[in-house]
């Protein structure tokens, strides 16, 4: 029996963001994909509510993406990253800033969401001090915010669990209050209407740091892992104001939000707001393949364009940034997206998606639910003393029923791959009416 089916010891693999000694008593592991399924390595068919962690948003095993990977692979497997290149590299880069905002015309390759947020911090950084104004070193991020899990996303992020291990993390760094205001705003549909005058918070915390302080502003527009907060409406808006008016780029963490989630190829198009850098991963290869792009405006690229021909302007990168396989797996995601519509398909569905979301707000234990694109999120009342007890019973039971579905605290979230059909949307909150009709 191969590995694959039965592997014998489990011990050695220290799994990330997992219960490992839960997990290796009663393993839960895929064998194969395609489409909007799994298969279990029993043989089960789980449908996929989670678009793997948010990233598989073309849906499993799709034949262009797969057949570029392979060929990839047997023609030029890996070229060095520092002053060498391939065409892919270039050619995907092109493709990326045709569908960014107006002017966002540059991209750095990075490998992931987190090398993702570090390297847009780095850039807003250098950004200033090449501009002359070295004394903006804070970074102000949000609460509740995930922004991966190296030591600049750590440190801007807001989940106290993520942080409270590791020390001092970056000093310089304040965060803005979180949007999540359930008295006001439970069981809205889409952007909620209370919340804008929270942005307002930046105001007072540059005014007390000295605005000639602050480098950067970051914020997922849609946070997602935290257990997803829509921004009320006007609040982004009010945000890139506030940076404006002071100076201070905007960075938007587009790692979730990027590549379709939310109606559009990004938030900032959907929002109609446009930050100065924005992060990206996941999405950009359909997750198959790790990558990451930092997307900058045409300023702030050009910034760093000073000196002597021969220097290096910006003294950052990995040895994978680019890397052939991932360009062409990149490049192939793209036009899967392309072929089939995919960058604005959440829009169309999201009406039917919403209706068939709140229609379980009558299921017992539901105190919220929230949703926008193909996103969407239903909050439990935690078990008193025993908080993200009653959602991690709703995942195992979905599990076990059929169903992928990811929770975080007592919130569970929902976001299919885009392919997702209208009968799949059907069979997806059947199943989770179920378990949450079961006495979890
Ligand atoms: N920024 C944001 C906004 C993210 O959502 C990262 C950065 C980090 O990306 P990497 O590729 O380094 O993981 C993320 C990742 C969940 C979940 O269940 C969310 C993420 C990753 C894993 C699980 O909410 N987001
Ligand atoms: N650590 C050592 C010893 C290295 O030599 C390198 C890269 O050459 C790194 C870390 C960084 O690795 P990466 O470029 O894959 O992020």
């Amino acid at each position: 029996m191969s590995d694959r089916v039965a592997p014998n010891n489990l011990e050695a693999f220290w799994m990330p963001f997992t219960a490992n000694r839960q997990f290796k008593k009663a393993p839960r592991m895929f064998a194969s994909a395609k489409d909007m399924y799994y298969k279990t390595v029993d043989g089960r068919t789980v449908l996929d509510g989670t678009a793997g962690l948010w990233c598989v948003n073309a849906g499993h095993c799709r034949p262009k993406i797969t057949e570029a990977i392979r060929a990839q692979a047997g023609e030029l497997d890996y070229a060095p990253a520092f002053q060498l290149g391939h065409p892919k590299a270039f050619e995907l880069a092109n493709r990326l800033v045709d569908l960014a905002p107006e002017g966002m015309g540059h991209v750095f390759y990075t490998n992931s969401g987190s090398e993702s947020v570090d390297t847009a911090l780095k850039i807003a950084l250098a950004y200033h001090r090449a501009n002359g104004q070295g004394e903006r070193f804070r970074l102000i991020g949000r609460e509740r915010a995930y922004h991966g899990i190296n030591f600049g996303g750590t440190s801007v992020g807001g989940i106290v669990s993520n942080r409270k291990m590791f020390g001092t993390l970056l000093t310089g760094v304040d965060h803005i209050p979180h949007t999540h205001l359930p008295e006001k705003n439970a069981f809205t549909k889409g952007q909620p209407d209370h919340g804008a005058d929270l942005a307002d918070t930046l105001e007072r915390i540059v005014a007390l740091h000295d605005p000639s302080t602050v480098a950067a502003v970051i914020v997922e527009p849609v946070a997602g892992s935290t257990g997803v907060l829509i921004p009320p409406k006007g609040y982004l808006q009010r945000l890139r104001e506030i940076c404006d008016k002071h100076g201070i780029l905007l960075i938007f963490d587009e790692v979730i939000t990027g590549f379709g989630r939310i109606g559009a190829p990004f938030a900032a198009e959907y929002f109609g707001v446009t930050p100065d850098i924005m992060t990206t991963a996941k999405g950009l290869t359909n997750g198959v393949i790790p990558m990451g792009a930092v997307f900058v405006k045409d300023e702030i690229h050009d910034a760093f364009m000073n000196g002597p021909e021969h220097m290096i302007e910006f003294m950052h990168g990995y040895t994978y940034s680019g890397n052939p396989i991932a360009s062409a797996a990149g490049l192939a995601t793209l036009e899967t997206y392309q072929d089939e519509g995919l960058l604005t398909r959440a829009k169309e569905l999201s009406p039917y998606w919403e209706e068939q979301l709140h229609s379980l707000k009558d299921c017992p234990h539901v105190i919220d639910i929230r949703n926008l694109g193909l996103i969407g999120a239903i909050e439990l009342e935690p078990i008193a003393g025993e908080p993200t007890k009653r959602a991690f019973s709703a995942f195992l039971k979905a599990y076990e029923d059929g169903l992928l579905i990811r929770t975080t605290g007592d919130i569970i979230a929902l976001s299919p791959p885009l392919i997702i059909s209208k009968a799949e949307i059907d069979e997806l909150f059947d199943k989770l009416r179920k378990v949450l009709m079961s006495n979890i």
